[in-house]
């Protein structure tokens, strides 16, 4: 592989053409807060074992960018530690007795510094790798991402990450509209909810790939073999 020089991934609704030097892998949220028991993810109400699959292709995938020194970056979901940055609508929102910025088995739900905010030790970032601690669902909403990405020339990015639905979806959506392409590989991305991990792909990429482009780690590694 020369990084400079275009690659092609098999994917829906067809094939993604990338090069690699300028194309970052984005993983969302990848927290112990979502993906571990006692945790804000379990705290909804979820069963956090439906997330634990995308750890092992992630590894995968993020192993194979770093060994091409390639352009990984990490966020997290979660707030200051004055909640300043928490909207009172989100603080609220569920109506339950423990909500974002209490006290919870992994120290205070969603917030930064707090063990259970950090991002799971299977796909811990490396110092060298940017990582956006984002306020919202999104990851340009409120970040410096966008400028992060422009500096660095980077145009494409492989999302991955949780929930498929929620953030990696919000996300994806947000990159499109600023002009990148997206690329979700399908074992890498997860839900609560199986019924959302399926139509939350096909949303991506429905009408010629609206939002992006849908393919698997296989593929991708094959590509960049
Ligand atoms: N990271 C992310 O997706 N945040 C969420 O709150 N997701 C849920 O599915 N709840």
């Amino acid at each position: 592989m020369t990084k400079d020089r275009s690659v092609t991934v098999q994917a829906e609704p067809y094939p993604f053409e990338f090069i690699p030097a300028t194309c970052a892998l984005l993983l969302i949220d990848l927290q112990r807060d979502f993906l571990e028991p006692g945790g804000f993810g379990e705290m909804l109400g979820n069963d956090v074992s439906q997330l634990r699959r995308v750890i092992e292709p992630n590894r995968k995938l993020l192993a194979a960018w770093r060994d091409k020194a390639l352009p990984v970056m990490h966020t997290r979901e979660g707030h200051r530690p004055d909640l300043s940055d928490l909207p009172p609508a989100k603080k609220i929102r569920g109506g339950g007795k423990t909500t974002i910025g209490d006290v919870g088995p992994m120290g205070r739900i969603l917030v930064r510094g707090e063990a259970g905010h950090d991002i799971i030790p299977e796909l811990y970032p490396l110092a060298s790798e940017p990582v956006i601690d984002k306020p919202g669902k999104g990851a340009f909403f409120a970040t410096d991402l966008h400028a992060i990405l422009q500096n660095r020339g980077i145009t494409q990015l492989i999302v991955t990450g949780v929930t498929t639905e929620v953030c990696v979806n919000t996300t994806v959506r947000e990159a499109n509209d600023r002009g990148y392409d997206c690329l979700v590989p399908e074992d890498c991305v997860g839900s609560y909810f199986p019924e959302f991990q399926t139509m939350g792909l096909k949303m991506i990429k429905a009408q010629g790939g609206i939002f992006g482009w849908v393919s698997d780690s296989e593929s991708i590694l094959a590509a960049l073999a």
